[in-house]
């Protein structure tokens, strides 16, 4: 069967701000209660949209989520109207605050962990939303991503879509962030490689010692069980724990696959050659050959692929055979990048294109054009029978430009988290645009 890769990518919500709640993230602690700019935000995210849906990428996008979060507000103590919870969080508990407005569900490679219906056991796609539960501001985004994925993808002759795994640190997982799937083409099975960063129940695996490793084993294999994924196409690797250690809290930021190309950097994996050669043998089982395109230390350091998320790039499939390459600007502002990515283009390798972007906003919390957006390989069938107000086209894209336009603040300071003024901007915004993409129930206020 054909099939047809959609990256649904993250609409900015109005609260984008730079709190410093990531350890871990590099760039979040940097930036930590620096000014955002919303509206900035969301248009860099809708420019890359729009970009890849007019050279014919599948493309669509993912809701913002409600906020500030009332409900994470009042279970822990502050309540009252909601000026008073409000007024009371700001005064005794910025941080708590600045967690119940964060826009980080704009990075959907965390929202969930998708499987095609060519590599499950009853054909249908399936999608587990990911608890996230290493970082109080991300560990409520499963309530409100199930919601949507639940009503774009509702029909459930070809759709699953499974609650996240209990919220306990022994299941931490963080979705697609940590899972690729290497094939021959979107339509056929495929092999899914989960990436975990530690194991709950083996005291001696080796775990990173500075920074958190957010995903384990055993929640990449609930997921796999969940998806029917057959044990032959599923790999588990472990990542790197000196890599988490320098900024690497996800395996987007070191790693990206597509199709049967696996674009790595040489530290990315605990064992380098244990894990190509797991894949090349799973691979086999799906008659494609696992085209390794490695990125050695002495021409990229880690550093440097973590200050210009070269790998936090997405890796799309021409209509030619060749590959694009879709990067950050910041790409181009770090100097070895900038030479090792002229090199690979002009050199004969699957990727043959570079397509970069300004996504400086998102990029100053650590997401870029991979951790912005879900990939949804789909049948044509499956295609039509997702809801098709969340696909994005040029009259779309002007909608919601013109629906940002109106609703979004230019400026967010830290302290402009207190102002009840934004609690009632955001919730308008959100209001109109559920009418906008057609889903009238999507938020819960
Ligand atoms: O979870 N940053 C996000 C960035 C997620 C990137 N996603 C992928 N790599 N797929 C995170 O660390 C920062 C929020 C703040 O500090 O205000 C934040 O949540």
């Amino acid at each position: 069967m054909s099939a047809r890769e959609f990256n649904f990518d993250g609409l900015v919500g109005p609260s984008h701000n730079y709190a410093g709640l990531s350890f871990g993230n590099v760039a979040s602690f940097s930036n930590v209660k620096s000014a955002s700019n919303p509206k900035l935000a969301a248009l860099q995210g809708l420019a890359k949209m729009r970009a890849l849906a007019a050279r014919g990428f599948g493309q669509a996008l993912l809701p913002p989520q409600d906020r500030p979060n009332f409900r994470l507000l009042r279970s822990i103590g502050f309540i009252g109207t909601d000026a008073e919870v409000l007024a009371k969080a700001a005064k005794e508990s910025p941080v708590i605050l600045a967690c119940a407005y964060s826009a980080s569900p704009m990075w959907t490679a965390n929202a969930a962990t998708v499987s095609p219906s060519a590599d499950s056991a009853d054909g249908r796609t399936h999608f587990t939303a990911a608890n996230l539960n290493n970082k109080l501001h991300r560990a409520f985004e499963h309530e409100q991503s199930t919601r949507a994925l639940r009503a774009i993808f509702k029909d459930e002759k070809h759709f699953a879509v499974h609650d996240a795994l209990p919220g306990t640190p022994a299941f931490g997982d963080e979705g697609a962030a940590n899972h690729t799937r290497l094939c021959k083409d979107h339509g056929s099975s495929g092999v899914e490689m989960f990436v975990y960063g530690r194991t709950e129940f083996d005291a001696s695996a080796p775990a990173p010692k500075k920074y958190p490793a957010r995903q384990t084993l055993e929640a990449s294999q609930a997921v796999a069980r969940l998806h029917g994924l057959s044990a032959e196409r599923t790999v588990y690797i472990q990542q790197n724990p000196d890599v988490i250690d320098q900024g690497v809290f996800h395996n987007d930021v070191i790693a990206v696959g597509n199709a049967n190309a696996l674009f790595y950097h040489e530290q990315a994996f605990a064992d380098e050659a244990g894990a190509l050669d797991q894949l090349r043998r799973a691979l086999a089982g799906v008659g494609a050959d696992l085209n390794a395109i490695r990125v050695d230390t002495a021409r990229v350091p880690v550093a440097d692929a973590v200050a210009s998320y070269l790998f936090n790039s997405q890796l799309l499939s021409k209509a030619d055979g060749k590959m694009a390459l879709v990067i950050p600007q910041e790409c181009q502002e770090v100097a070895s990048v900038a030479a090792y990515l002229d090199g690979l283009v002009a050199g004969g390798s699957a990727i043959d294109e570079l397509i970069h972007f300004d996504l400086r906003q998102s990029m100053r919390n650590g997401g870029g054009p991979a951790c912005l957006r879900l990939r949804v390989a789909l049948t044509d069938a499956e295609a039509a029978a997702m809801h098709q107000g969340v696909v994005m086209t040029e009259a779309l894209y002007h909608t919601l430009v013109a629906w940002v336009e109106k609703h979004y603040r230019d400026r967010l300071d830290p302290a402009d988290l207190a102002d009840p003024q934004l609690a009632i901007e955001v919730h308008n915004a959100l209001d109109e645009l559920s009418r906008i993409l057609g889903l009238p129930g999507l938020y819960d206020f």
